[in-house]
């Protein structure tokens, strides 16, 4: 897809770190333009509706305890195949299973806090992307 989004944002566990500045680097250099970006401290209900497709699983309760631990920089980015190509620069789920030089190698301090997060599919960006901003809050397509 040309010109397309997906929505991203790096976890409390990297901005605790201070490692905010780094990842925004490797994005801005891998050639995405940050189209919408604020920093915002989720609450627990919110973090329960982000992850709500993983509500059933054993790692829910921590993962949204984790979230809302600590303030998050959400982001949406713009470039071609934007999803398919976020998801190549941060690596996989894993942070032991992702490839050398990529963000989650570089800045995960363990499975559940792999530092950043990215939409999964379009339809996914799109609907993450209008949880955290609104249309005033964006610059780019
Ligand atoms: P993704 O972030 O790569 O799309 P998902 O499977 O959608 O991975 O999981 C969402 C988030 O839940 C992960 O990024 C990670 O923070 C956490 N998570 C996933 N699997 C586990 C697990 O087995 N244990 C603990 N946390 C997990
Ligand atoms: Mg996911």
């Amino acid at each position: 897809m040309l010109n397309d989004f997906t929505f991203a944002f790096i976890k409390p566990n990297a901005v605790k770190n201070s490692n905010i500045g780094p990842i925004l680097s490797m994005i801005n250099k891998a050639g995405f333009r940050i189209s919408a970006m604020k920093m915002i401290h989720l609450t627990i209900s919110q973090a329960e509706s982000f992850y709500a497709v993983h509500g059933e699983k054993p790692f829910f309760r921590d993962l949204v305890k984790f979230m809302s631990s600590g303030p998050v920089v959400a982001m949406i980015l713009c470039c071609d195949n934007a999803v398919e190509e976020f998801r190549k620069l941060i690596g996989e789920t894993d942070p032991a299973r992702a490839g050398e030089g990529t963000i989650r190698k570089l800045f995960a301090t363990s499975l559940q806090m792999n530092a950043v997060h990215g939409s999964d599919s379009n339809e996914n960006a799109i609907k993450e992307a209008a949880f955290f901003f609104s249309e005033f809050e964006r610059y780019y397509s």
